[in-house]
């Protein structure tokens, strides 16, 4: 990074926390209740998760099985009665947020970084993911929120985070992305911002060539995170690292 660190932006669907199998699981029951035999096994998921979005995954799937059954009216019934599963569950404390999240945006917050959200799920997802797992103060921290409603295209497109780094004011060479995926990578990049990763249970082992890092667990502060993201770009740039 040329410019001193000013802001971070998280991705938030295996990022933040594993929201995954929550998703999965809520699309399951979602099938059962409304009569259709599909059911998305981890394998098939995986294959899934490339689409983003809830009902872009459904209509793919749907055209995959040559479903003429499943329209769009039907899909964005399937998918509103899918995100109250999924907010039930998560309001039930089902999950944590993943090692490091917590106190890395309390530092960034105590030292004035700005913290932008960047995520293709929906807005009523994302805030029950936050009120169950972030205190009242924690969540005012982020001062940019942009779900997959607010974009025209969805990650890999760089909407989210264009949108994110306009609402901070602040340039992409200013910022880190946070990710755990190859579609969110290249979102992040498309829209010039340095990216972490920090692979989650359906990304491990991908190919994540472009990110600056990629951590099996993200740092508990931001001097390690500055620490991990020049240490990277010294070894890119074949500079000797620093002693
Ligand atoms: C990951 C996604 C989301 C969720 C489902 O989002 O692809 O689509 O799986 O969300 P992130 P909806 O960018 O946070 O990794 O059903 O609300 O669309
Ligand atoms: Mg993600």
């Amino acid at each position: 990074m040329k410019s001193a660190l000013k802001g971070l932006i998280f991705d938030v669907d295996g990022t933040l926390a594993e929201t995954e199998e929550v998703h999965r699981a809520s699309f399951n029951t979602v099938f059962e209740r409304f009569g259709l035999d599909w059911h998305w096994s981890k394998e098939t998921y995986r294959k899934l998760l490339t689409t983003t979005g809830g009902k872009e995954r459904m209509a793919r799937f749907a055209a995959d099985e040559k479903s003429s059954r499943v329209d769009a009216k039907l899909i964005a019934y399937m998918h509103k009665a899918k995100n109250e599963l999924y907010a039930g569950a998560i309001a039930k404390g089902e999950l944590q947020l993943r090692p490091g999240v917590r106190s890395l945006v309390r530092d960034a917050a105590i030292r004035g970084l700005k913290l932008g959200i960047a995520t293709t799920t929906s807005r009523s997802n994302l805030d029950a993911l936050m009120q169950a797992c972030f205190s009242e103060e924690e969540q005012r921290y982020f001062e940019a929120l942009v779900c997959g409603e607010d974009v025209a295209a969805k990650k890999p497109n760089p909407d989210a985070y264009l949108q994110g780094l306009a609402k901070l004011g602040l340039q992409p060479d200013e910022v880190l992305a946070i990710e755990d995926s190859v579609v969110g990578l290249a979102a992040a990049r498309a829209a010039q911002i340095p990216t972490i990763i920090t692979p989650g249970i359906y990304t491990i082992g991908d190919d994540f060539r472009g990110a600056l890092a990629v951590v099996t667990r993200l740092p508990n502060d931001i001097d390690q995170l500055k620490a991990l993201a020049s240490a990277r770009a010294r070894q890119a740039a074949s500079l000797p690292q620093a002693r």
